[in-house]
């Protein structure tokens, strides 16, 4: 990418110890770069132990003045809250200057001081670009200093003032809140999304940060699907999709009623039909196998698992995804349900037989010696026809076919796909 080399990603302290390092800063500063090593500060309070009353207190005074200038929340370094210390930081800063030395602490100050009090200074229009992460944990001179370094630049801070950590070391997560009103024409990226978590964690997380002081109301969603699913039944082949995918996802399981297999009243609350597999997904809803599989891959598949669009592969992919319920599963629906007729069904059954027969054939040669349907890896088309395979195979029908036959075992041999198993409970159709 154009313009990629020139950047550079640095904290705060090494930005301010370079800037500080020029001769042009130094002559306006009088003060040397140069960080006092911790062993050298013990000098230091040695020589002013006597000022303060004992190195001890020595030690919490010079604490205090390299926090002074976070604490009081200012954008003027130092602060001496008291004579005691303004006493002592000068004379500190006496020794510091003499020793050509300077403590880590100040040099975020020093940088601070610098910029406001030189708003010439080349430093001011020196970047094009200003980025800068977990804006939220910067105390208040941190974040005046960002924006002197881009008043005259692009800047962009990235955020969460919901998850300020640093309130120990001052972080003022209101800057992040109020920059609106300092930067007209911002532009708001709002990422309300979780990309990790599953549902139920996210909706923890607003639960707790509900309880933030002064923060704008908003709502993080999740962003895992939750899968009703009925065990021993189509939906595992989407518990299988999810496996595969490595998505977060939740699961709402049902049983089917042990004389009828029929699917229990609660699946009505998902879904009016009252089948599965149904999906929701926030404002979302699917209760069909296809345009679950559909929906999930271009979702959470980040263009994994399928063709891609407008390749004829896709077009492909998209038939045997409706084909696997639109076509091969009647026959054998129609086997499964006129064998309960016994005798009174035999008429339909040679028709029946011929339609299992014509699509098993169709569905054998069209796969032939690939390995998946679709393209050189495993896709939704392969998720959706593992059910009609499935099926024939329960009635002993899938043997005469082969290559349908050997890419079941493959299918079934796949880690998400016996994760999926363990997962969703006992499948019969899986043996
Ligand atoms: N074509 C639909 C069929 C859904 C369907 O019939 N699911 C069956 C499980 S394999 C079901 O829920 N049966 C229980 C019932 O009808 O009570 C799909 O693929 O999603």
């Amino acid at each position: 990418m154009p313009g990629c080399d020139d950047l550079e990603g640095r904290t705060l302290h090494s930005l301010g110890l370079q800037i500080l390092s020029r001769k042009h800063v130094f002559s306006a500063l009088g003060r040397t770069p140069q960080p006092l090593n911790r062993f050298e500060e013990d000098l230091l309070l040695c020589d002013l132990k006597a000022l303060a009353g004992g190195k001890t207190r020595a030690s919490e005074l010079l604490d205090e003045y390299v926090a002074a200038w976070a604490v009081a929340q200012g954008d003027e370094p130092g602060f001496p809250a008291n004579s005691e210390q303004e006493k002592f930081a000068k004379v500190a800063v006496d020794w510091l200057k003499f020793h050509e030395a300077m403590l880590i602490g100040e040099i975020v100050p020093y940088l601070l001081l610098y910029l406001k009090h030189n708003p010439a200074a080349g430093e001011h229009t020196e970047f094009k670009h200003v980025l800068t992460d977990e804006y939220q944990d910067l105390n208040k001179a941190e974040q005046t200093i960002m924006s002197y370094l881009s008043a005259n630049a692009h800047a962009c801070i990235v955020g969460d003032d919901d998850q300020s950590i640093y309130s120990f070391k001052f972080a003022h997560p209101e800057g992040i809140r109020e920059w609106h009103n300092h930067n007209s024409g911002t532009n708001d990226h709002a990422l309300d999304e979780c990309q990790r978590c599953p549902t139920t964690v996210v909706e923890m997380a607003n639960a707790l940060i509900a309880h933030n002081t002064n923060r704008k109301p908003r709502v993080l969603k999740g962003i895992a699907a939750t899968l009703h699913h009925l065990n021993d039944s189509r939906s595992q082949r989407i518990l299988w999709l999810l496996e595969e995918l490595g998505t977060p996802y939740e699961m709402k399981s049902y049983q089917r009623n042990a004389q009828t297999r029929l699917a229990p009243p609660e699946l009505q609350q998902a879904h009016p039909l009252g089948k599965s597999p149904v999906i929701t997904d926030g404002d979302v809803r699917i209760a069909e196998s296809g345009a679950i599989v559909d929906y999930i891959i271009r979702r959470y598949g980040k263009g994994a698992m399928m063709p891609a669009p407008g390749s004829a592969e896709y077009e492909a992919y998209a038939e045997w995804l409706h084909y696997s319920e639109g076509s091969a599963m009647l026959p054998l629906m129609l086997n499964l349900y006129v064998s309960r007729l016994k005798e009174a069904g035999a008429p339909l059954h040679p028709r029946i037989e011929s339609e299992i027969a014509n699509h098993l054939g169709y569905i054998e040669g069209a796969l032939g010696s690939r390995e998946f349907f679709v393209g050189p890896s495993l896709s939704g088309a392969d998720i959706q026809m593992s059910f009609v395979a499935e099926v024939a195979k329960s009635f002993g029908k899938l043997a005469a076919y082969p290559n349908f036959a050997a890419w079941l075992t493959r299918m079934h041999a796949r880690p998400a796909f016996k994760r999926s198993v363990e997962k969703g409970g006992a499948y019969r159709l899986a043996g």
